[in-house]
């Protein structure tokens, strides 16, 4: 959990290929220069950055048909990296904090993660429930079935990374913020009781229950947490640089809310952000919001 004890081990993932835009590679480099480093030094936090890992940045983006998957042998091999690398870090003790890249990263981070839990859960903050596979996914980008993958769906070669599957059970998956459902993604949210607070539920329900209710589902029932920040689950008005931004998400205040509510509840044992293009951006305003949100998650108030 997050105390100013525990050490942190940041890594940068820049895989890139699991989606079309050029640019989330520097996602990590983008986030680092605004500023996160300084940030958690200001909040005393113990951590290390290990800079970035080795992964493929080249694919060819053509749709394999047999797999109906782009860059899988790539992007597989990307991942067995990420899960290595948290591996590593979590034996060390340390609380991951996993800089994208691609949602697809979320593989590898889950597949390394899920070793050292009995019940992990997840918070998958995004517009997105990215939870297709080569069967249902309209683009056969890899970043659109990460959750879906962890759930134990879809390509052998990725829900195998790290062992057995499924890496978290369907139950103990949380989507916040969904406002872009695939069809192939809604029957699996209904079948496998995946816990879904979409636009429309924080709309009527407000974000500070949404959140309650998170947090008491997953504390009830799991033993970890890990959350999973896609950037473009909050309103583009402040987060342009994505590349699949959607309109009507949560905003800047309610995310910020949001995830101090997690630092309070003192439930996350790991943290990833993902999608973050600087070449998508205006200067490099997502980077800085999601520098803001992570040391939310990190315990900053405001007085
Ligand atoms: N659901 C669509 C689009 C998408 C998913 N994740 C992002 N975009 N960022 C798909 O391709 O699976
Ligand atoms: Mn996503
Ligand atoms: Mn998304």
């Amino acid at each position: 959990n997050i105390t100013v004890n525990h050490k942190i081990g940041i890594i940068g993932a820049p895989i890139t290929i699991a989606q079309p835009n050029m640019g989330v590679d520097l996602g990590p480099v983008a986030m680092r220069h605004a500023g996160l480093i300084d940030r958690f030094k200001s909040l005393n936090l113990t951590f290390e950055d290990y800079g970035d890992i080795d992964v493929p940045l080249e694919g060819n983006f053509e749709i394999d048909p047999k797999t109906n998957l782009k860059n899988l042998d790539e992007i597989t091999k990307g991942n067995e990296s990420v899960a290595n690398k948290v591996v590593e870090i979590k034996k060390k003790g340390e609380f991951p904090l996993i800089l994208g890249g691609d949602h697809s990263i979320a593989i590898g981070s889950i597949a390394g993660l899920h070793q050292f839990y009995n019940n992990m859960g997840v918070i998958w903050y995004d517009a997105h429930p990215d939870l297709n596979s080569g069967e249902t996914s309209p683009s056969g980008n890899i970043h659109g079935m990460s959750l879906g993958v962890s759930i134990g769906i879809g390509e052998e070669r990725l829900i195998s990374i790290n062992g057995r599957y499924p890496k978290i059970k369907p139950e103990n998956a949380v989507i916040i913020g969904a406002r872009s459902i695939d069809d192939g993604e809604k029957k699996i949210i209904k079948e496998r009781g995946i816990r879904c607070f979409t636009m429309h539920d924080i709309e009527k329900y407000g974000m500070e229950h949404v959140m309650n209710e998170a947090i008491t589902y997953l504390k009830e029932r799991t033993d970890g947490v890990h959350l999973s920040f896609d950037v473009d689950g909050i309103d583009p008005a402040h987060t342009p640089g994505t590349g699949t931004p959607i309109e009507g998400g949560p905003s800047y205040r309610e995310t910020h809310y949001a995830l101090s509510q997690l630092y309070d509840a003192n439930i996350l044992t790991s943290v990833e952000v993902v999608e973050v293009n600087p070449l998508l951006d205006q200067g490099n305003q997502t980077a800085e919001v999601a520098v803001d949100m992570m040391a939310s998650v990190f315990g900053e108030k405001y007085l």
